[in-house]
């Protein structure tokens, strides 16, 4: 599956062959307005020749990143084996809590996140090294990039290669520009940042798979539209604490085995803060804006990012 839009989707033979097909009627009815039943990245099952195909099943997912729209669930891309997270230097600003956000969401789906701090250009990359540190020390690759001086993109084509990976962000971040320099061939459209807000322009409006090249092993990637908020779909505690692989170590030692690390005594993580031996704004993260035992012992990740 390469593209959804709307009622028909294009899809790829294992041939290469493209074509535009509908999807069956029975599917159709699983549908919502926010949510598709067929995801780019999909294995699909298609009927009938050409562009009078129909899509009749989805094959299981093997992977899938979904966030919440209006209480339901939106499947972004699906069968990806990594996601690279586009944040920026500058313009717009960056913002760690949604770095943070799609972490727990890739842990959570064994997908292995990798963080590129896009727009190095705009800024001292000497100030960018607090940011990357405390992901890269987590055990993440961190790319500082630019699509404007070429820095860090022979890293990133290799990270790439081989693989499937789902590029996420803000609107603006440089998703797009990043892959047409990777590959010039692919012309995907971008607009500049607005001067005004600093916010991006929603130029990508469905995720799409592309090929990286004409042989199958060089790896596909998944061009993904800039959202404006992502409130993650539910988790479950375990699935959160993994992806708070800083924060975990010190919380096997808070007296309370059911700690929000917030108002109570004796808890392992904050005292590891007061010690300087995590990050501040991770550990907010996790608790004022981040993770919260909600109803039915499920964790919603925060609430949605403005
Ligand atoms: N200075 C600078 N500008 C960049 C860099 N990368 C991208 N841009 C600019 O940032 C703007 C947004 O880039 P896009 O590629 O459209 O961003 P996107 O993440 O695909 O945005 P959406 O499709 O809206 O989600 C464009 O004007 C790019 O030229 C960079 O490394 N440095
Ligand atoms: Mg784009
Ligand atoms: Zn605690």
């Amino acid at each position: 599956m390469l593209e959804v839009h709307g009622l028909s989707s294009f899809v790829q033979a294992t041939d290469g062959r493209i074509a535009r097909c509908v999807t069956r009627r029975l599917l159709k009815t699983l549908a919502t307005d926010q949510r598709h039943v067929v995801a780019a990245g999909d294995w699909v099952r298609v009927s009938g020749e050409g562009d009078d195909g129909v899509i009749l099943d989805v094959e299981p997912r093997t992977s899938s990143l979904s966030r919440t729209s209006r209480g339901k669930r939106h499947v972004l891309v699906a069968n990806v084996d990594q996601v690279v997270i586009v944040a920026t230097a500058a313009e717009p600003r960056i913002k760690p809590a949604l770095i943070d956000r799609f972490l727990v969401a890739a842990e959570a789906n064994g997908i292995t996140p990798i963080i590129c701090i896009n727009k190095a250009d705009l800024v001292d990359p000497a100030s960018l090294v607090p940011i990357a540190g405390v992901y890269a020390r987590m055990g993440y690759a961190v790319i500082l990039c630019s699509t404007v001086t070429g820095m860090g993109l022979q890293r990133l084509i290799a990270e790439l290669h081989g693989r499937v990976t789902a590029v996420v962000g803000q609107s603006g971040v440089g998703k797009s520009s990043l892959l047409n320099c990777i590959d010039p061939t692919l012309k995907l459209r971008t607009a500049s940042v607005s001067s005004e807000n600093q916010k991006g322009k929603h130029t990508t409006t469905t995720a799409r798979l592309i090929a990286l090249g004409d042989d199958a092993t060089a790896g596909y990637v998944v061009d993904t539209p800039g959202i404006r908020q992502f409130q993650l779909w539910e988790f479950v505690p375990a699935e959160v604490a993994a992806a708070y692989r800083d924060l975990r170590p010190f919380a096997n030692h808070c007296r309370y085995p059911n700690c929000t690390h917030t108002h109570e005594d004796d808890c392992g993580v904050k005292h590891a803060v007061a010690d300087g031996l995590l990050d501040t704004r991770r550990w907010e993260s996790c608790t004022a804006a981040g993770c919260r035992l909600g109803r039915n012992s499920v964790w919603r990740v925060g609430p949605p990012l403005p």
